[in-house]
């Protein structure tokens, strides 16, 4: 095979950065590993629940009471929420980056043809930091996680610069992975924690996977010296779940340009290399019973472990895991929470492309 790896900037997204607009970067291994490839059967609460919640959730994410994609409950729920998701960030008149490897070429930004092939592709790679570079000269094609997405960002950024563009800094993604339940006896701590503490972008996500331990996950960010922000709240969210106000409390942000001067403060003044993240709740109305869903991931995570499932498949195993003892709610409250984080993530991008 003679493949020439290389990273290629879509136009729209680069023209965006240089007119001003805001970028925001998009995660694929949601896509590729996170979502089933079957049909939801159902429209997701958000897009078109009757009830107040649902209509105060669309409110906050778009503005309007009507979803800006038009949902096919037919087609394959993965590719229906890459969709949703980055037709969100342009709803907000932001311009997504959806990141992934496709036949070696790390895109920085695709279209809606690699969307479409990356959803049922059976070869994808789940592509962290460690995975990119053997991928890419490959020629192969993975979806990349938080970390994978953070270094592709950080790559692409340093080409960006070369032609006096302004970075991508500001990233969406659903829940980020952290300090695994039983992490005393695998070890296993998501790459997503260290990649984060040496890219300086904000993650925008509903706090970490509630199948994590995520009061460990927590010591781990500040063992990291990584800002947690608390996005209109005072608790650390669990994903599909609001956060618990007996867990560490997190500093509350209000204004979109509060969060962009602590960042200021903490990449230029402190000249500090860590990312933020920025902690945002599942809207309202949409999170699952805190109660019913712990024994849920009490079970999934027993069950893994007597499977032994582990490594790169485990959070995947979990995630599909809870999708189905939950009849679907936990997929719901899933893509409720990535849109809601999208449209939060353009408007601080918009934020951050104020500065002086
Ligand atoms: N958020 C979701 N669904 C997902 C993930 C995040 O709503 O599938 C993915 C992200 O790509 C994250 C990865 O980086 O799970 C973490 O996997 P691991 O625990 O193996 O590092
Ligand atoms: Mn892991």
């Amino acid at each position: 095979m003679n493949v020439k790896a290389a990273i290629n900037i879509k136009p729209e997204v680069s023209e965006a950065l240089a007119e001003g607009r805001p970028v925001v970067a998009l995660e694929t291994a949601v896509l590729t590993h996170g979502l089933p490839r079957t049909s939801l059967g159902m429209t997701p609460r958000l897009v078109n629940g009757q009830d107040d919640d649902a209509r105060r959730a669309r409110q906050t994410c778009w503005g309007a009471e009507t979803s800006p994609h038009e949902w096919n409950d037919g087609r394959p729920v993965n590719l229906e929420v890459a969709r949703l998701v980055e037709s969100t960030v342009r709803s907000q008149g932001g311009v997504p980056a959806t990141i992934a490897v496709i036949d070696g070429i790390l895109q920085i930004g695709l279209d809606d043809a690699a969307l479409e092939s990356l959803a049922s592709m059976d070869h994808a790679t789940k592509c962290s930091t460690r995975e990119l570079g053997m991928v890419m000269a490959r020629g192969g094609c993975g979806g990349t996680t938080v970390a994978g997405t953070l270094a592709s960002a950080h790559a692409a950024n340093r080409q960006l610069r070369g032609q006096n563009l302004p970075p991508i800094e500001v990233f969406a993604t659903g829940g980020i992975g952290g300090v695994h339940r039983n992490w005393g006896r695998t070890g296993d701590v998501s790459s997503d924690i260290p990649a984060l503490a040496e890219t300086p972008m904000v993650v925008v996500s509903a706090g970490a996977k509630v199948i994590l331990d995520l009061p460990a996950t927590q010591e781990a960010f500040e063992t990291q010296r990584i800002p947690v922000l608390g996005w209109l709240t005072d608790h650390f969210p669990r994903f599909t779940a609001p956060g618990l106000p007996e867990a560490r409390s997190l500093p509350r942000f209000e204004r979109l340009e509060d969060v962009a001067a602590a960042c200021r403060a903490h990449w230029g003044l402190l000249d500090r290399p860590q990312g933020v993240l920025l902690a945002n709740e599942i809207p309202q109305g949409l999170g699952l019973d805190p109660e019913k869903l712990e024994k849920k991931v009490l079970h999934a995570v027993a069950d893994a472990e007597q499977r032994g499932i582990g490594g790169a498949d485990l959070t995947p195993f979990l995630l599909g895991s809870l999708a189905e003892s939950t009849s679907g709610e936990a997929l719901d409250a899933n893509i409720s929470l990535l849109c809601s984080n999208a449209a939060l993530a353009t408007r601080l991008a918009e934020e951050f492309m104020k500065r002086t």
